[in-house]
């Protein structure tokens, strides 16, 4: 079979290398709350400035890291792949695109933005947001994280979903496959025809899924899938 139609689904052990803390395991905990408690609207209702200072922080650890060579190699895949490419990451990091990486999806949102609850603006946003700035368009001190909550729908279904049943190779990349949509990524590939690798650290709830998989860091394993 000829390879034509790449979708790449990329999750937080692709970052982990630069530095950026994964959700779940060891370092997956936040001031001792976890992610499903933070990282909920009913939380921002609850407690607007923890919320706020939890995505300031990591919005501000931003700025000191860098892409590692995972990144690099999926931004070359990106540029010299003929065929339509997809990469969909549930990453909120900016470190895909500073890479280089063009045909690219943010389906949980960017830490680098925010959305205005008042009129719906998602302006490019570099500094803290808990200290309720105005909206820059409508002035409203309205402005939250550009982030998909749970209970959120993630942004794109369309075209992700479109992408992935003309797919002919589904590639999942450092994701625990805990989280969903994402998690039934592969099963719309498989039922799409495509053939389905996982390259991640370790064996994931959705290793029996894939046809393949290796296990390692994104460092050395995505270099050597896009060689
Ligand atoms: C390495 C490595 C190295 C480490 N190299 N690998 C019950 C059943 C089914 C579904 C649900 C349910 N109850 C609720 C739901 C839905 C819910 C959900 O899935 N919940 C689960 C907990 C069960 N999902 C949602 O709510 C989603 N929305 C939705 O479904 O909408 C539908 C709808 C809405 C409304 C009406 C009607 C329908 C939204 C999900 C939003 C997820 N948001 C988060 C937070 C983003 C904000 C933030 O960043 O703070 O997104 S959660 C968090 O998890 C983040 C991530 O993108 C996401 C996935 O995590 P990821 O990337 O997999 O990270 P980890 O840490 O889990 O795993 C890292 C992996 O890397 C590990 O495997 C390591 O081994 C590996 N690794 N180092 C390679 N060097
Ligand atoms: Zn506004």
């Amino acid at each position: 079979m000829t390879l034509r139609n790449i979708v790449i689904l990329t999750g937080a052990g692709v970052s982990a290398e630069s530095g950026v803390p994964t959700f779940r395991g060891p370092d997956g905990l936040w001031e001792g709350h976890r992610v499903e408690d933070v990282a909920t609207p009913e939380a921002f209702v609850r407690d607007r400035v923890l919320v706020q200072r939890f995505y300031d922080a990591r919005r501000a650890a931003l700025a000191g890291v860098a892409p590692n060579a995972a990144h690099r190699a999926l931004a070359q895949l990106d540029a010299e792949w003929r065929g339509e490419l997809l990469l969909v990451t549930q990453n909120v990091d900016d470190l895909h695109e500073r890479a280089g990486s063009r045909r690219l999806v943010h389906m949980h949102g960017e830490l680098n933005r925010a959305l205005c609850t008042a009129c719906g603006a998602a302006p490019e946003w570099r500094i803290a947001l808990s200290g309720n700035p105005p909206c820059p368009r409508c002035d409203a001190p309205a402005l939250r994280p550009d982030i998909v909550w749970f209970g959120e729908m993630p942004y794109q279904m369309d075209l992700i979903d479109a992408a992935i049943s003309a797919c002919d190779l589904f590639v999942s990349i450092g994701t625990s496959g805990a989280v969903y949509p994402a998690a039934g990524f592969v099963g719309l590939a498989r039922a799409a025809g495509a053939r389905t690798l996982e390259l991640n650290l370790d064996p994931s709830a959705g290793t029996p899924l894939f046809d393949a998989a290796r296990h390692g860091p994104a460092g050395t394993l995505v270099p050597a899938f896009v060689a």
